[in-house]
């Protein structure tokens, strides 16, 4: 145990009041504030692992934050069992953590009904330049492509959230990895942070812990700064024991200091900064400037257990669309064999041999709860029975959980609480779902029993095909493939999709989602287009094929057309003979779809109308065509590079000439 001196910094309030701080960034803020009050240095305690052992830079951002944050006590985790024990034990002391005794090491929490998603609006990327992080909206619209503040302006928001934010409470230093340890593709982050709901959740999340640090040593990590906004002693009552301060959240980038300061939320995607803040916003940024590819994708395997052939898939849909489901398929085809390398996010990158690479950054799966069942994903079902932290999720009388879709899973007699803490929760009786619609399973992919044995592989799996999807009931086909590369960018740049309660949004509406990294573009989306187009001038690559699916299309009874979940692999089965340049594909106006007949759909339980599922309807198309051109012109705008302007007209003309 080690005790450090810290500086007394001026309070919050102070600081709301002052006039802004010319250019202060966090880092000046905490020793200004201690000389301008003038206060004694006081002494905080480290409670668990030893600062001396820290990496000279790691131990110089944990004093600066701690003179900063005031907390009263310091964590540095090592990621042990002991340490983790220790945690459960103090999480459930607090009521965050409910042990659910039905399974093994497996918790359940519920937040305050008022962080229970990613909040899109208050997340924020500051650069010096504007237009490095977003596009120009046109006719004064709103940026639907990103938040950016003035780093000036964020430095005042944060200047007044986290001065003494942590007081009363731990900060807990986590050391993780992106990616598996020692990596060349991997990249280290240290989180400070004041909840130890996120510390159990990054365990799980990242390869996180002391034999990080050594990987690291004095080399440069990625400083991700979060608090729950709630000092002690509290100034007004906590909803579920849930410490949030939704009223101030803000979650804040500033690639140019490589760091991210996330305040007021303990909701996952705003508070395991390894997930959407790093390895995805950061992650595209750094990709961009070294020239490889961060995105939100799941990647599988998938095997011919005839001929032993393997290939790799990376699948890009939008939150909540069933990347999930997909990575860990069990498929209807019995020739295919499955595995999963990730269901979220995708590093790749061109190798020496010119092969795109990718690894999965992440160790854990973060997945959406509802829907989820032994019918449509039993692979999750299994791998989720142990240390799995459940959130939101509704809570069975026999020390289980319970969410929309399980109704067939549950046992007689078995009672069922709501997230909201409804007793003997009824469908029938009320509107209100058993579990939130976003509520999440937290579980270690090293439990998943069809884990591709390569999946740690620390450089990455040969990907041959990138699927993008989205929901579209209406129009999209089942499966094209793009005519190229360009035709490929353009596709993933007009992706389109039914919005989910993966984030704040209110109603149901088809927003544009380009490569569904809408909400997770670290830097301008005209510069993210030509980066991914920059690859298809590259020589001695070998580019994957390209394609575009659709499970969501309904008919006129409002039913799915397609069965969706295993039958996908049939998909997947067109798909991988299409990188086998088999000769089962046909041209329509939009891109390459399945030849009469090359869809094997043998042994489906019911017969699937084709031509339907296929039908390409003009009106429709004219439409889309529309509503990309108006996307692409208010905002994109001059950013849009004419290579995917010609890929539109040629799709309109193309419509218009032959649909
Ligand atoms: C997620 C998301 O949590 O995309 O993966 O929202
Ligand atoms: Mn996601």
């Amino acid at each position: 145990m080690v005790w450090i001196t810290r500086l007394a910094s001026i309070s919050s309030r102070i600081l709301r009041n002052s006039p802004p701080l010319k250019r202060l960034n966090l880092r000046q803020a905490a020793p200004l504030c201690s000389a301008l009050t003038g206060q004694q240095n006081r002494e905080y305690r480290v409670i668990y692992g030893d600062t001396s052992k820290l990496p000279n830079k790691v131990r110089h951002y944990v004093e600066e934050n701690v003179r900063l944050c005031k907390p009263d006590t310091v964590h540095i985790c090592d990621g042990s069992d002991r340490e983790i024990e220790l945690l459960n034990y103090i999480l459930q002391k607090d009521g965050i953590l409910k042990a659910l005794p039905k399974y093994e090491n497996c918790w359940l929490a519920r937040t305050d009904p008022a962080d229970v998603a990613r909040v899109e609006r208050l997340t924020f990327i500051s650069t010096e330049l504007q237009r490095d992080t977003v596009t120009t909206p046109k006719y004064g619209a709103k940026s639907q492509l990103g938040n950016w503040m003035d780093p000036e302006d964020i430095d005042n928001e944060l200047n007044m959230r986290f001065p003494d934010c942590m007081k009363g409470r731990t900060m807990f230093v986590i050391p993780f990895s992106m990616g598996p340890v020692g990596s060349p593709f991997s990249k280290i982050g240290i989180q400070l942070t004041d909840s130890a709901y996120v510390v159990a959740s990054m365990r799980i999340m990242t390869r996180m812990g002391s034999r990080v640090l050594e990987t690291l040593g004095e080399g440069n990590f990625i400083k991700c700064l979060h608090s729950v906004g709630r000092p002690l002693p509290l100034t007004s009552p906590l909803h579920n024991n849930w410490p949030c301060s939704p009223k101030n959240t803000l979650i804040a980038h500033l690639p140019e200091r490589n760091e991210i300061c996330s305040f007021g939320s303990g909701y996952g995607g705003n508070s395991l900064l390894g997930k959407k803040c790093f390895a995805l916003r950061i992650g595209s940024i750094l990709g961009q400037r070294e020239g490889w590819l961060a995105e939100h994708m799941l990647i599988l395997g998938i095997e011919n257990k005839t001929t032993g052939e393997k290939r790799y898939i990376a699948a890009a849909f939008p939150s909540a669309c069933g990347k999930t489901n997909l990575a860990m398929m069990t498929p209807s085809l019995d020739n295919y064999k499955i595995t999963c390398v990730g269901d979220d996010i995708a590093w790749m990158r061109f190798d020496d041999a010119g092969r795109l690479r990718a690894i999965n950054p992440e160790a854990g799966f973060f997945g959406v709860a509802p829907g989820t069942s032994s019918k449509t994903n039993p692979i999750a079902m299994d791998t989720i029975k142990s240390n799995t932290v459940f959130t939101n999720v509704a809570e069975t009388s026999d020390g289980g959980v319970f969410w929309e879709g399980l109704e067939k899973e549950m046992d007689n007699g078995v009672k069922i609480k709501s997230w909201l803490g409804d007793e003997d929760w009824k469908k029938d009786e009320t509107d209100r779902p058993a579990a939130h619609p976003n509520s999440r399973f937290c579980t270690p992919a090293s439990q998943c029993p069809i884990m591709d044995p390569a999946w740690e592989d620390p450089e990455g799996v040969p990907i041959d095909a990138i699927i993008f999807g989205g929901r579209r009931p209406t129009g999209v086909p089942l499966v094209y493939e793009a005519f190229n590369w360009e035709h490929g960018v353009f596709v993933g740049a007009a992706m389109r999709s039914e919005s989910t309660a993966a984030a704040e949004h209110k109603a149901k509406q088809i927003m544009h989602d380009p490569f569904a990294m809408r909400p997770f573009f670290g830097y301008n989306f005209g510069d993210y287009l030509k980066h991914w187009l920059s690859f298809g001038q590259k020589e001695n690559v070998v580019l994957p094929k390209i394609f575009h699916v659709n499970w969501f299309r309904k008919g006129p009874q409002n039913n799915f057309l397609w069965p969706g979940f295993g039958e996908n692999a049939r998909v997947l089965d067109w798909v991988v003979r299409r990188c086998n340049n088999e000769d089962i594909a046909k041209r329509t106006p939009i891109g390459m779809v399945p030849k009469f007949d090359s869809l094997n759909l043998e042994g489906l339980d019911e017969p699937v109308d084709l031509e339907a599922l296929f039908s390409l309807p003009r009106d429709f198309w004219e439409n889309e065509v529309n509503a990309i051109y108006k996307y692409f012109d208010e905002q994109v705008n001059e950013d849009l590079p004419k290579e995917i302007m010609n890929q539109l007209k040629e799709l309109e003309s193309r419509v218009q000439g032959e649909l």
